[in-house]
C-alpha cells in the first residue's frame, strides 16, 4: 500500500502523493523499490517514508499536521507531526543521492524543517527567518540538496521550536553509504529520544515547559507501549538513537556490551572505540551503538534515570517508607473514597495497585513480565535475542523461556550467616592513617 511504485505515472511532475501511517506498531523494513540498493533501517513504533524517482531525484512529500498519537494503549495525545504520525517518517537515502523534499504545512502555524547534521547549502538548512522565510501555513516549500555524507541524521523545525518541538515535531534520516557492505549490520533500529507534559488525564501537551516533563518517550510511546527490539542470536545489531529531549539520557543495554561506532558526525574511527553498557546521549546528540547479539534471552533496554522510566506521578509525594498509616488511612476514607496509601513499604505496590486513575492516564510503574509487574514505564522496553529467527522477522517471540535451573531462584536450606563488616579499628592488624587535605576547605 505504501510503495512508491504507488504513483502513477499522471502525477509525475507535480507534488507526490503523502504517504500516511496510522498505526503505532513498528513496521517492517521498506527494501529500497528504486534507486541504488542499501539495507534498510527498522523505526521503532515507526516506518520509512517511501519516495518516488523523478529523472534521478529521490523526491519525498512531508507534510507537517496535527496528529493523535497513541503514546501506549490506554493513552493517547494531541500531537503535531508528519504524515499522520510523531515523530514523523524516517527518511533513508545513498549517499550521493540527489534529494527533494516537499514539504507542505497543515499546521496552525507557520514552520520549517532542519535538516540536522546534514552537509547542504546554506539555503536549505532550514532555520526560519536565516536561511529562509517561513512556511506559511497552507504552503508548500521544497528542499533540495545531495546527501553528501553517509550517517544518522535528524529532521525538525527550526520556528517556533519549544512549541513544535513540544508537541512532536521530528523524524528520523539515514543516508546509508554507498557501498552496502560498509560496516555492514543484520539489524538497524532507529528512534528518537522525545518528552512531553501532559497532566495525567488531559491529552494535549503543555508548550510552555521548560524541564519539568512528566512522559518520557521513545518515538512518542512510553513502556509498554514500546515494541522490543526483536534480534537473531548472533547477529551483528546497530541501534541509532537522536536525542531531542531536554535533558540528556544514559542508554543502557543488559547483557551485552556494545561500542558507540557514529554520531550525527560520522562513523566514529575503529581506534577510538571502547566497550560500554551505558552511553549517555546528550541534548541534540546521535549515537550509534552495536553489539553482537550473542546471549538469548528479554534483555531490558532503557534510560538510566530512574524517573525516566516511569509514567507521570505527582512529583510532590512525600517519603513515607516506615510511616505507620494504619488509622490515619481509615479516617481519610471517610472522607475521600479512593483515597490510597502510598509508600509506607517503598513504591514497588504502585506496580500492581489497582488505584483509580484518571481518562487517558497511564499508570507510573506498569507492565507485566512472565514473573510478575515490571514496575517500569517511559523510556524502557526490551532487547528480544532468540535463536532461528528468519532474517527478516521482527515479530514479538513473546517472553522468553528459561532453561531449567537458569533463573535466580529462593533460598531453602538453613538460614546463611551474615557477615558483618568490622569497623576497620576493630580488625585484628588494621591500622588507620589520617591524612589531612591541603588546600580544600568545606568538605
Ligand atoms: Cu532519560
Amino acid at each position: 500500500m505504501l510503495g512508491a511504485a504507488a504513483v502513477s505515472r499522471a502525477a509525475q511532475g507535480a507534488v507526490p502523493e503523502a504517504a500516511s501511517m496510522d498505526k503505532p506498531a513498528t513496521q517492517p523494513p521498506l527494501a529500497p523499490p528504486s534507486g541504488r540498493p542499501y539495507n534498510p533501517v527498522v523505526t521503532l513504533n515507526g516506518w520509512t517514508l517511501p519516495w518516488r524517482m523523478n529523472n534521478g531525484v529521490k523526491e519525498f512529500h512531508l507534510v507537517a499536521e496535527p496528529v493523535v498519537r497513541e503514546i501506549a494503549p490506554g493513552m493517547k495525545a494531541n500531537l503535531w507531526g508528519y504524515n499522520g504520525q510523531s515523530p514523523g517518517p524516517t527518511i533513508e537515502v545513498v549517499e550521493g543521492d540527489k534529494v527533494r523534499l516537499f514539504v507542505t504545512n497543515k499546521l496552525p502555524e507557520h514552520t520549517t524543517i532542519h535538516w540536522h547534521g546534514q552537509r547542504l547549502p546554506n539555503g536549505m538548512d532550514g532555520v526560519g527567518g536565516l536561511n529562509q522565510p517561513h512556511i506559511p501555513v497552507g504552503k508548500t516549500y521544497v528542499y533540495e540538496f545531495t546527501a553528501k555524507r553517509p550517517g544518522t541524521f535528524m529532521y525538525h523545525p527550526h520556528a517556533d521550536e519549544m512549541t513544535q518541538m513540544a508537541m512532536g515535531m521530528m523524524g528520523f534520516w539515514v543516508t546509508h553509504p554507498k557501498d552496502p557492505s560498509f560496516m555492514r549490520v543484520d539489524r538497524d533500529f532507529v528512534f528518537l529520544l522525545n518528552a512531553y507534559d501532559i497532566a495525567p488525564g488531559s491529552y494535549t501537551p503543555k508548550i510552555a515547559t521548560m524541564l519539568d516533563f512528566n512522559l518520557w518517550t521513545w518515538n512518542s510511546r512510553a513502556f509498554p507501549g514500546i515494541d522490543p527490539l526483536v534480534c537473531r542470536l548472533g547477529d551483528k545489531v546497530r541501534i541509532r538513537i537522536g536525542n531531542l529531549t531536554m535533558t540528556n539520557h544514559p542508554i543502557h543495554l543488559h547483557g551485552h556490551e556494545f561500542v558507540v561506532t557514529g554520531t550525527d558526525g560520522g562513523p566514529t574511527a575503529p581506534g577510538s572505540r571502547w566497550p560500554e553498557v551505558t552511553a549517555d546521549i546528550a541534548v541534540g546528540q546521535m549515537r550509534d551503538i552495536e553489539f553482537d547479539a550473542t546471549d538469548p534471552g528479554d534483555w531490558a533496554f532503557h534510560c538510566h534515570k530512574s524517573h525516566h522510566t516511569m509514567n507521570p506521578m505527582g512529583h510532590d509525594v512525600p517519603t513515607m517508607i516506615g510511616i505507620d498509616h494504619r488509622g490515619v488511612a481509615e479516617r481519610i476514607l471517610r472522607l475521600i473514597p479512593d483515597y490510597m496509601v502510598m509508600g509506607e513499604r517503598g513504591m514497588a505496590d504502585m506496580g500492581e495497585m489497582e488505584m483509580p486513575l484518571p481518562d487517558n492516564t497511564l499508570p507510573m510503574m506498569t507492565g507485566t513480565g512472565p514473573f510478575g509487574a515490571i514496575e517500569m514505564g517511559g523510556m524502557f522496553t526490551t532487547v528480544k535475542i532468540r535463536q532461528g529467527l528468519a532474517r527478516n522477522d521482527y515479530k514479538d517471540p513473546g517472553w522468553y523461556k528459561h532453561p531449567e535451573g537458569t533463573v535466580a531462584y529462593e533460598w531453602k536450606g538453613a538460614p546463611p550467616l551474615a557477615e558483618r563488616a568490622a569497623p576497620a579499628a576493630n580488625r585484628p592488624g588494621a591500622t588507620v592513617k589520617v591524612r589531612k587535605p591541603t588546600g580544600h576547605k568545606g568538605h
